[in-house]
C-alpha cells in the first residue's frame, strides 16, 4: 500500500493496481470457453472510473491508518483488493444486464458498443452471469496462510456483497426502475428507494467490505456505512443530471435517456439547480459523518470527486 501526495495520483495508483488485479482474478481457456473470457474482459477491462472498488481501498485504508481496527490481526492487502475486484465485477455484471435489450436497450458502455452489440444478447446474457460469480468465486477462494479471523471477514464480506446484489438491492431496484419506465410515477421516496437499491445499495457495500476485510471496529464500520449512504444519494443524483447536461462522448454512454425513456429523476422532480443543492447537502453529510468520527485518508476527496465529476 504505496503513499501517493496529491488525489490525482493516487487515483492513478488505485486504478492501476484494481486493473492488474481484476486482470488476475478473471478466468482464462481452458477454464471456461474462450468467448466467455474474451467477453468478460471486453466488459470490465473497458476502463470504468473504478469508483466503487477504489472506495473498497479507501475504506480500509482510513480504518488502519485511524488504527480503528481489530489491532491483534493484521489486514491482508491482497485480500481487500480482491474485495474491491468482487465489488467492480458485480457492478460490471450490471452493467452489461441493463444494456441488454429487454432492460435499456443500450449499444454504448464505457465508450464502446456494449457486451451484446458485440457478442450477441444471449452471450451477453451469460457473461453477466460470469461475472457476478466470478465476482464469489474470488472472494471464497481458501488461502491457507489464512487465519479463523480472516475466514470471517471474508464470510461477512461475502453476504455483504451478496445482499447489495441481491432481490432487496440492485435486483430490487431494477425491478422498481423498469416498473416505473414510461410512467412518471412516484415521488421523491419511491425515487429514493428505487435509487438506494439500485445504486446505493453496491457504493455501500463497496465501502462497508473494505471496513470488513481491513477488521474494522464496529461502530467504525457503522461510520463507513453512514458516509456511503449519503455518497451513494450524491453519486444518484450527480449521475441524474449527468444524463441530461453531460456530453455522450465524454460518459461513454448515450446521454437523455431518462427522458427519453420517460423516467422519474432529480432533475425531472425538483429542476437541475435544486438537484445541484441536493448533491452538494448528501456530500456534505457524507464528509460530515466522517468529521465526526475523526476518519481521514481519502474518503473526503473521494466524496468531492463524485460531486464534481463530469462523466
Ligand atoms: C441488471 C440487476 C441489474 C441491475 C442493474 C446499477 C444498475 C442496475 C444499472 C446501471 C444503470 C445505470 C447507468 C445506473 C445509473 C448509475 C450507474 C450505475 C452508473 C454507472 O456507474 P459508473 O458511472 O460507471 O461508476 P463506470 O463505467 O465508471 O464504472
Amino acid at each position: 500500500m504505496p503513499k501517493e501526495d496529491s488525489f490525482e495520483r493516487y487515483l492513478l495508483a488505485r486504478r492501476a493496481e484494481i486493473d492488474a488485479a481484476l486482470d488476475s482474478v478473471l478466468p482464462h481457456p481452458p477454464a471456461c470457453p474462450p468467448l466467455i473470457a474474451e467477453a468478460m474482459r471486453y466488459s470490465v477491462l473497458a476502463g470504468g472510473k473504478r469508483i466503487r472498488p477504489i472506495l473498497t481501498l479507501a475504506s480500509a485504508e482510513a480504518l488502519m491508518e485511524g488504527q480503528l481496527t481489530a489491532v491483534s490481526i493484521p489486514s491482508d492487502w491482497n485480500q481487500i483488493l480482491i474485495g474491491a475486484c468482487a465489488i467492480e465485477l458485480v457492478h460490471t455484471y450490471s452493467l452489461v444486464h441493463d444494456d441488454l435489450p429487454s432492460m435499456d436497450d443500450d449499444d454504448l458502455r464505457r465508450g464502446r458498443p456494449t457486451a451484446h452489440v458485440v457478442y450477441g444478447e444471449g452471450n451477453a446474457i451469460l457473461t453477466g452471469d460470469a461475472l457476478l460469480t466470478q465476482a464469489f468465486i474470488a472472494l471464497a477462494q481458501p488461502n491457507s496462510t489464512d487465519s479463523p479471523e480472516l475466514e470471517h471477514r471474508r464470510v461477512r464480506a461475502i453476504a455483504c456483497i451478496a445482499e447489495a446484489a441481491g432481490a432487496g438491492g440492485m435486483v430490487g431496484g431494477q425491478a422498481l426502475d423498469l416498473a416505473a419506465t414510461g410512467t412518471q410515477s412516484g415521488g421523491t421516496t419511491a425515487l429514493r428507494d428505487m435509487h438506494e437499491r439500485k445504486t446505493g445499495a453496491l457504493i455501500k457495500a463497496a465501502a462497508v467490505c473494505g471496513a470488513i476485510l481491513a477488521g474494522g471496529k464496529p461502530q467504525a464500520i457503522e461510520t463507513i456505512e453512514t458516509y456511503a449512504t449519503h455518497l451513494g444519494l450524491a453519486f444518484q443524483i450527480v449521475d441524474d443530471i449527468l444524463d441530461v447536461e453531460g456530453k455522450t462522448d465524454e460518459l461513454g454512454k448515450t446521454t437523455g435517456k431518462d427522458e427519453t425513456n420517460d423516467k422519474s429523476t432529480y432533475p425531472s422532480l425538483h429542476g437541475i439547480e435544486r438537484s445541484r443543492v441536493l448533491a452538494t447537502e448528501a456530500t456534505e453529510a457524507s464528509k460530515a459523518a466522517l468529521a465526526t468520527a475523526g476518519l481521514g485518508g481519502r474518503l473526503a476527496e473521494i466524496a468531492d470527486w463524485v460531486l464534481s465529476r463530469t462523466h
